[in-house]
């Protein structure tokens, strides 16, 4: 269902951007490269209501997307910010049609827009899961575990989060790292919840390859082939078992349409950056919800800004497979909100606190700061 009720219209005066640099407890290996550092953009909506945040949730490089922090930076402070300042006073829910003549950036607008909702609603005093639709006080979490270094490590790390309680497992892949990673997964823990994730890295001529998958009882293979590859991704979803999941193809509600029209997928990950924020993120929630489409909540290794935001999107009813919406401490040692995210019987909750509901704490903020820039009207 669209926003119940609207949320309140602020008069911005200004926006922070800071660049910050998080160390991650491990480093994260997909099949387009290793992190080890997350680095992203925090964002602080300055309005006569008060603060609000968000968070951009670009890496370094333009390897997951053709997003990136440089580029986010400087689209932001050129265009972005200066649109949004000189309409002056606006309601979130026109933040998107702000933006709309630029084209693209959609992980900017998402952390821009989420910053000016988050004020608008604390000033309001309600908290986002409410406005959003959210029908849960918490969430089954997954976990995402990237490519170790041989199947032994794997089962290793796997082993760890089950123990800590975590709903369902997804494992990364990538050519040559798939069929034992999987198999060694699914011998070693019997029939629990396991998905796996591709990021791309196939053409249709790995199709044999990825049908063997099938005999694994998957949830899902998540993004197996390129982002434009809607086509490919059909004539690939008619040959496997295991259903196709997308990720990086899914960039707004029209893409989510045009790929079920054409069979894409039978399961989507919704990440409100990807998709331009978390009002498209509803959208497209909506319209599976209508199409009788699973979805779940994908994760940008978040901090614990985007991570609550993330776990009141996730409540609402139409994310029946669990989400990467994981514990704090599945990336960092420390969070820069008094609160971080903790799983509580393989669940986490969503916050009830005004906005994103969770308080931001300013030293940790400040220590992990690596650039900052401020535009006011
Ligand atoms: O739990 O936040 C998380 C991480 C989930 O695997 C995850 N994210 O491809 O979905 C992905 C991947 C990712 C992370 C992609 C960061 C790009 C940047």
């Amino acid at each position: 269902m669209p926003i119940a009720s609207p949320a309140a219209s602020v008069a911005l005066e200004g926006f922070e951007l800071r660049v910050l640099h998080l160390p991650l407890v491990s480093p994260f290996t997909t099949s387009f490269g290793t992190e080890t550092v997350r680095e992203v953009i925090v964002v602080r909506a300055l309005t006569d209501g008060g603060d609000g945040w968000g968070e951009i949730v670009t890496g370094a490089s333009p390897l997951y997307s053709s997003e990136y922090t440089q580029g986010a930076w400087d689209v932001a402070l050129r265009f972005l910010v200066p649109a949004l300042l000189e309409r002056g006073t606006m309601a979130p829910e026109a933040v998107a049609e702000v933006l709309a003549p630029f084209v693209g950036h959609r992980m900017v607008k998402a952390g821009l827009e989420l910053a000016v909702l988050d004020a608008a609603l604390r000033s309001e005093g309600r908290a986002l899961g409410e406005y959003l639709g959210s029908m849960r006080d918490r969430v089954p979490s997954g976990v995402s575990i990237g490519i170790q270094r041989d199947p032994a490590a794997l089962v290793d790390a796997v082993d760890g989060y089950l123990a800590e309680g975590y709903a369902r497992i997804k494992i990364k892949i990538k050519p040559g790292r798939d069929i034992a990673d999987t198999a060694a997964v699914r011998e070693a823990f019997g029939t629990i919840a396991l998905q796996v994730d591709a990021n791309s890295a196939y053409t249709l001529a790995d199709a044999d390859t990825l049908a063997e998958l099938d005999r694994f009882d998957l949830l899902l293979i998540e993004q197996p082939l390129q982002e434009d590859d809607l086509v490919d991704h059909a004539t690939l979803a008619r040959r496997l078992r295991t259903p196709v999941c997308l990720d990086e193809s899914i960039v707004s509600a029209k893409a989510a349409a045009d790929a079920l029209a054409l069979g894409s997928a039978s399961i989507i990950n919704i990440k409100a950056g990807r998709v331009g924020g978390y009002l498209e993120a509803v959208a497209i929630h909506d319209l599976c919800r209508d199409a009788g489409i699973p979805v779940w909540c994908g994760g940008m290794l978040e901090t614990g800004i985007g991570r609550a935001a993330n776990a009141a999107l996730s409540a609402l009813p139409g994310f029946t497979l669990p989400g990467d919406v994981s514990a704090s401490n599945r990336f960092y040692t420390r969070d820069i909100v008094t609160e971080p995210a903790i799983l509580e019987d393989g669940h986490v909750r969503v916050p009830t606190g005004h906005g994103i509901g969770v308080e931001i704490d300013p030293v940790a903020l400040d220590d992990f700061t690596v650039a900052r820039e401020t535009l006011t009207r």
